[in-house]
């Protein structure tokens, strides 16, 4: 029996989970998901990458955005557009369930972690999925343009703003949901996702305790880089490097999660900042592939993940 906790973001840490489900038991599993992204769209309250490791691990997903469901149209927004609404975020027809009842459930009352375990059980998932937190954390992007909503940086205007800061509204007074000390505590292993360090990882870790948590267990800790040869898989993580002064390659993602970390595991394009990273970091480092192009990829990378931080020297 392995116990797995993971510290997810959107597509890289739902694909990574897609092999890890498939390699452990799932009920083993618990992925403590950001909620920085989440936004108000025409009154519905959106937790996408709650939805993307949802949706992907239920098979529901769209393959080609990996994010939104499989074969939902857009008529409701089209008929939205019409009447002069907000067109920008593309919301599916079957996608918008989703938000109706996550908002029709949180006008009641009902926390956020709640409703997600109600619904992920619904969709006959044996993993746990959890919100870091219950109460609202919020993305905030420092741009020349001034401080964007993150949805606002990210999808309306393409991430192509140059990123200055980044704050997360709401933090300071954020608690952990009730899932994610136990969660972390009771973790034989603890993977950091090859998720965007800045966007999907930091929010995680801004909410008080997490952080101390994930350092307090750090001899369990594997982080996956989401950068290959100097670029992001997906997104704008390579150009955040950048612009927040960083090294934009893998040893830049290595430098970030030392204190964090006790593996890290690098593609085998970067083989070669291998020895820098080992000089530079306290951390061990582990080469393979890490593109996760179909299901036999993701599940080497699951149990190559494992392997590594289990196998303390
Ligand atoms: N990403 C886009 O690039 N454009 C969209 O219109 C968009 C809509 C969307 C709707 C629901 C959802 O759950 C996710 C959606 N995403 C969209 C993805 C999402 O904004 C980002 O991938 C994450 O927030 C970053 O992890």
């Amino acid at each position: 029996m392995t116990r797995v906790a993971m510290l997810a973001g959107g597509v890289g840490a739902a694909r990574f989970l897609d092999g890890l489900v498939r390699v452990v038991e799932p009920s083993d599993v618990t992925a403590i998901v950001n909620v920085g992204d989440d936004m108000e769209w025409s009154g519905l309250h959106i937790s996408p990458d709650l939805d993307t490791v949802t949706y992907t691990l239920a098979d529901l997903v769209n393959p080609e955005t990996g994010w939104g469901l499989r074969g939902e149209s857009r008529r409701t927004l089209d008929r939205l557009s019409e009447l002069g609404g907000p067109d920008w975020f593309m919301i599916g027809d079957l996608d918008l369930a989703t938000h109706l009842y996550r908002t029709h459930r949180l006008s009641q009352g009902d926390p956020l972690s709640a409703i997600t375990r109600d619904f992920t059980a619904r969709l006959g998932l044996e993993c746990m999925i959890t919100p870091v937190t219950d109460d609202r954390l919020r993305t905030v992007v420092g741009t020349d343009a001034g401080e964007l909503a993150f949805q606002d940086y990210f999808v309306r205007r393409r991430a192509s703003d140059p990123v200055h800061s980044l704050r997360f509204d709401g933090a300071e007074s954020a608690r952990p949901a009730p899932l994610v000390e136990e969660a972390l505590n009771a973790a034989d292993v603890i993977v950091i996702a090859p998720s965007n360090p800045f966007l999907s990882i930091d929010p995680l870790l801004s909410v008080p305790g997490v952080r101390e948590l994930v350092i307090a267990n750090r001899s369990k800790v594997a982080a996956v880089s989401p950068i290959i040869g100097g670029e992001a898989v997906k997104g704008p993580a390579a150009d955040i490097l950048q612009s927040l002064g960083h090294d934009v390659s893998a040893l830049g993602v290595a430098r970030l999660y030392d204190d964090l970390a006790e593996v890290f595991v690098l593609d085998d394009a970067d083989a070669a900042l291998a020895s820098s990273i080992e000089s530079e970091t306290d951390m061990r480092v582990i080469v393979m592939p890490t593109l996760m192009t179909d299901v036999e990829a993701k599940m080497a990378l699951a149990s190559g993940t494992l392997e590594a931080a289990r196998n303390v020297p």
